[in-house]
């Protein structure tokens, strides 16, 4: 089924930001997977909620809180849907991606990871997803096992199979790379994990934003992303957990929300996902998040992710024409990002005659030092795509990085 086209050109007057100006010249923004721009519909709706129905959530029996809740409990059912679960009591709002796996390495993992256990990744992981597994294994005396990657950025797929072995308790992969772009083949590796019996977590912080996601067909017991790369605010993600899994699973913090009574004698816990949720949340970046969800929705994953495909195809083809360019990641199956160094200029100095320009590209290690270190750099330049990119922006880098060669080669 072909998707419906999107029209850049309007869908970039739903971006205010897009219409400003970056050191005097008309923005090109290139970091979206660091973080998302937001559309007028997002922003409109913190601020109504604000201005009209703000009280805190599932307290008040007055109507402003009972309109507030309404919204809050709105972005549920949008992000059950978004995400093909089965029931919203298995969305759980949280922080973003960092929070969502952390709450997972601190409840599940520690319940079920014990000494001489191991927990299995991959070597393109971001930090986010490697240091909450490494404080657990350092807790309970197990051993963080890393499945390796091609020089293309793929997983080797036969070997990560090797490494599920009698002692694996658990599987955290990305669903999409954050520093190669490479797309994970998800729901082999789960049905993989699980015919041995293991539980698998896919951070889906760079997926969301690009692909339809449906956990069910995927069949992983966790998925987690951030509202602030989909379009949304921040301070804001979900944690999408199998119920089974987080009915069994102990609270991640205590406070208020989490709890049905507390005495000084004993704790009953809330039924889930408000187990999951100490504390007053961010009520308007989830009302947000749900107006992000809405437009996304609106214009359609596949047309968006047939959007990316081509932009990405075409600055394939453009960078590689650069001379002294070596692109970072060249797996088959890759979504919306680009890394790259070049043979004249540390990422850092792409990074700072861009600026001057007024392109905005991310250069370092992205949070992924291990796939520098697989690569022997220290870090690269990495342009990314959204929606709202065009081929404009392409070539506009593409110009930007003749005058980096005009300064350094
Ligand atoms: N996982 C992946 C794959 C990511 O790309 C990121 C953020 C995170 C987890 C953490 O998300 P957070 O919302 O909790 O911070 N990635 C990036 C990036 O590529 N550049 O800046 C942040």
């Amino acid at each position: 089924m072909s998707a419906a086209r999107l029209d850049i050109e309007r869908v970039r007057k739903d971006f205010p930001i897009l219409q400003t100006l970056a050191r005097g010249k008309p923005l090109v923004f290139l970091d979206s997977a660091a973080s998302a721009q937001k559309p007028q519909a997002v922003i409109d709706a913190m601020v109504d909620l604000y201005s009209r129905s703000y009280a805190n959530i599932h307290r008040g029996v007055y109507e402003l809180s009972e309109r507030s809740t309404a919204a809050f409990e709105a972005t549920r059912e949008k992000v059950r849907s978004f995400l093909g679960a089965a029931e919203t009591r298995e969305i759980v709002f949280v922080r973003g991606t960092t929070e969502a796996i952390n709450l997972v390495a601190s409840s599940f993992g520690r319940a079920r990871v014990g000494e001489g256990d191991e927990v299995l990744i991959t070597h393109m992981e971001h930090h986010s997803n490697i240091v909450p597994w490494q404080m657990l294994c350092d807790e309970k005396g197990a051993t963080l096992k890393v499945a390796p990657i091609d020089d293309d950025g793929s997983l080797i797929v036969e070997e990560f199979e090797k490494l599920l072995g009698p002692h694996t308790k658990l599987v955290a992969l990305p669903h999409v790379s954050n520093a190669l772009g490479t797309v994970n083949p998800v729901k082999d590796l789960v049905r993989r994990a699980h015919a041995k019996g293991v539980p698998v977590l896919v951070d889906g912080a760079q997926a969301v934003p690009h692909q339809r996601v449906d956990v069910r067909d995927l069949d992983c017991d966790f998925y987690a992303f951030s509202s602030h790369k989909l379009f949304g605010p921040s301070g804001v993600g979900v944690l999408y957990g199998k119920a089974e899994h987080l009915e069994a699973m102990p609270p991640y913090q205590g406070g208020g929300e989490m709890i049905l009574s507390v005495s000084f004698e004993k704790t009953i816990y809330n039924e889930i996902p408000h187990k999951f949720e100490a504390g007053t949340p961010d009520i308007a970046g989830v009302v947000g998040l749900g107006a992000a969800i809405d437009y996304v929705e609106a214009l359609g994953l596949d047309a968006i992710a047939a959007h990316d495909h081509e932009l990405l195809e075409y600055a394939t083809g453009a960078l590689s024409e650069v001379p002294g360019l070596t692109l970072v990641g060249t797996a088959p199956e890759k979504a919306a990002v680009l890394s790259f160094v070049l043979d004249c200029a540390h990422p850092h100095d792409i990074g700072t005659i861009l600026d001057q320009e007024g392109i905005a590209v991310r250069t370092g290690h992205h949070c992924a030092q291990p796939v520098m270190q697989r690569y022997g750099i220290s870090a690269t330049a990495r342009a990314s795509l959204a929606l709202y990119s065009r081929r404009e922006d392409v070539d506009a880098l593409v110009a930007g990085l003749a005058k980096v060669r005009e300064v350094f080669a």
